[in-house]
């Protein structure tokens, strides 16, 4: 059975982060070890929140890893909240980094043109030097914008997306999906380049006319899980385009819905056995 590491934030409520990492990973059949980098009541979208920094837990946790040998056969982090938080995280990378252990790391930050409150371009470029990192990146466009210091621009075709994915991977790592990308009106999905082969993939499905918070963090935590239960990455970002839209269809059928993130877990049965169909 794999092991991963998930580290970011714990909004209690809200349906983002480790609230949706956790039970995806876990659905997947791989072992979910967690390293919460801030504990907040909600997440940073709505009107209000508490936020409790625990920055200052990440080296001893980190530590105590090593000095126990434990070892993980991914790490995987989200929403980070500071720059000391990066630096940390990029020393625990180091640690772990090796042909074993595959690093995916989803700068989250950003959507629809706009940084998340609390965040400046600043720190997207210290983003961008983590990722630098990994193995696999997973930015939306706003994200992947803000790292390269260009200008968001909602209007692209395709060509565009291509030098974007080269721009992404050129910060170093080796490959780059783009997530909620779309070149008609009718569909959704991802793109994606691997640098070491020199090879894009795409893969779109059903877009519905509504946008839902946390959709990111749900597609990048069954982006990993698929990946650790052996699909490889094209077939990983297939599973979480189809998953991202089965959770979209559930919310928007759920009349009681109550506003805050998508009904990931209503789609759960569906993710588990999608895994099973290796494409
Ligand atoms: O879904 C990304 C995310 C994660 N964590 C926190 C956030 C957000 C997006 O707003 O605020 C705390």
């Amino acid at each position: 059975m794999k092991r991963i590491l998930t580290v970011q934030d714990i909004s209690c409520v809200g349906r983002c982060s480790l609230t949706v990492a956790l039970p995806i990973i876990s659905a997947a059949g791989v072992e979910a070890g967690v390293l919460p980098t801030a504990v907040l009541s909600t997440h940073t979208m709505f009107p209000k929140f508490t936020f409790c920094d625990l920055t200052d837990e990440i080296e001893g946790i980190s530590n105590t890893f090593c000095d126990l040998d434990i070892d993980f056969d991914a790490v995987y982090t989200g929403y980070l909240g500071s720059f000391r938080q990066l630096g940390l995280v990029s020393d625990l990378i180091d640690r772990h980094n090796s042909d074993k252990c595959m690093v995916v790391i989803d700068p989250a930050m950003a959507d629809n043109g706009k940084l998340y409150p609390a965040f400046t371009p600043e720190f997207a470029s210290a983003m961008a030097g983590l990722c630098g990192k990994a193995d696999l990146i997973i930015p939306n466009l706003t994200e992947a914008c803000f790292m390269l210091g260009i200008p968001y621009n909602e209007d692209y075709d395709e060509s565009y997306i291509r030098d974007v994915l080269k721009r992404l991977t050129s910060l170093g790592a080796r490959s780059a999906a783009l997530t909620g990308i779309s070149f008609d009106p009718t569909k959704l999905g991802c793109y994606a380049y691997d640098s070491v082969s020199d090879t894009y993939f795409s893969y779109f499905n059903e877009k519905l006319p509504v946008a839902y918070h946390g959709t990111g963090d749900i597609f990048a935590s069954s982006t990993v899980g698929a990946m650790m239960r052996g699909h490889s990455i094209e077939s990983a970002l297939k599973v979480a385009v189809d998953f991202t839209l089965e959770c979209i269809k559930l919310t928007m059928a759920d009349e009681n819905r109550r506003t805050y993130g998508v009904n990931f877990e209503q789609a759960l049965p569906y993710y588990i056995n999608r895994l099973e169909n290796y494409d």
